[in-house]
């Protein structure tokens, strides 16, 4: 089949979802809760009939949804100064999360639009690898809305609304990580799919699970570790093994499920990061260009 390059961001499928969608896996947190799974899917089909320019409809978020999110974000703000990379800390400060409201993805796409001229996507889960990279050529980021289940504050076997607006947004506000993260995305226009699985690697070990070295210490600025509780300390604690990111390098298989990472990459700086993978971005050969 032929590989179709998006020309523009309407030409990016946001409905191909992959794991869960509505049905959710027997050891998903929510599985048992009926009334849980019906909000996702009403949640759910506000983003799969979200159209590119339409305002993000509005969630009204229950008491319930909105002390899973100040749980949330009371725990890992005890953890941010330590941990995190200082573009992140000032990002956050920039967000000015209220802990009485979940932020709505339509604000944080204006705010996103004005810093660095990205955009939001409403989006029903975990998207296809190849869409989602796709958007991040165009300066779109893909988002969850729906809140994980509140029985496990501190889990979520999939991106939700907090993995989101805590993890990836923040940092999306910074120039030069917006950058690091289109050049992935324009890497993946037209990628063959071997190329797609390497590039989804890439983004694993820099927008998920990246590190930076900051006066001499490895400091978070992957949506896996900063939006997580466990894994925040985990890594802060500096057992795991460092690399250097290589892209041009075959990169080591991803981890899901067993626990926390045992191995982080590396950037110099973000400006480093930013070089190296224009360079890698630029050397990629196109299969259908
Ligand atoms: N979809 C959504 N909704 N959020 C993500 O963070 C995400 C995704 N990450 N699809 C992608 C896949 C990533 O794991 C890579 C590119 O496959
Ligand atoms: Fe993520």
């Amino acid at each position: 089949e032929a590989i179709k390059i998006p020309r523009s961001i309407e030409e990016v499928d946001n409905g191909s979802l992959l794991g869960f969608g509505d049905d959710l896996a027997e050891d998903h947190p929510g599985y048992l809760d009926e009334e849980y799974k019906a909000r996702r899917v009403m949640i759910g089909n506000l983003g799969r009939s979200h159209k590119v320019g339409q305002e993000i409809p509005r969630l009204q978020y229950t008491d319930t949804e909105i002390a899973t999110w100040k749980e949330i974000l009371d725990s890992l703000e005890e953890f941010f100064p330590r941990f995190a990379c200082k573009e992140y800390l000032d990002a956050y400060a920039l967000c000015d999360f209220s802990k009485e409201e979940v932020p709505q993805l339509q604000d944080m796409s204006e705010l996103l639009q004005k810093q660095s001229g990205w955009s939001i996507r409403p989006v029903a889960g975990l998207l296809h690898p190849r869409d989602f990279l796709n958007g991040l050529a165009f300066k779109t980021f893909h988002s969850t809305q729906y809140m994980r289940h509140h029985s496990k504050p501190m889990y979520t076997p999939e991106p939700d609304v907090c993995h989101e607006l805590i993890g990836h947004v923040p940092m999306l506000l910074n120039p030069q990580y917006a950058q690091l993260a289109h050049e992935i995305g324009l890497a993946s226009l037209g990628a063959s799919e071997k190329d797609i699985w390497h590039l989804t690697k890439v983004y694993w070990y820099t927008i998920e699970f990246g590190v930076v070295m900051q006066e001499g210490e490895a400091k978070a600025f992957g949506a896996g570790i900063i939006s997580s509780y466990g894994e925040i300390q985990h890594q802060g604690a500096g057992k795991a093994t460092l690399q250097k990111l290589d892209p041009y390098s075959k990169l080591p298989k991803m981890s899901y499920k067993d626990g926390y990472q045992q191995l982080y990459m590396t950037l110099d700086s973000f400006e480093d990061g930013v070089k190296l993978l224009r360079n890698f971005a630029s050397s990629r050969p196109k299969s259908c260009a």
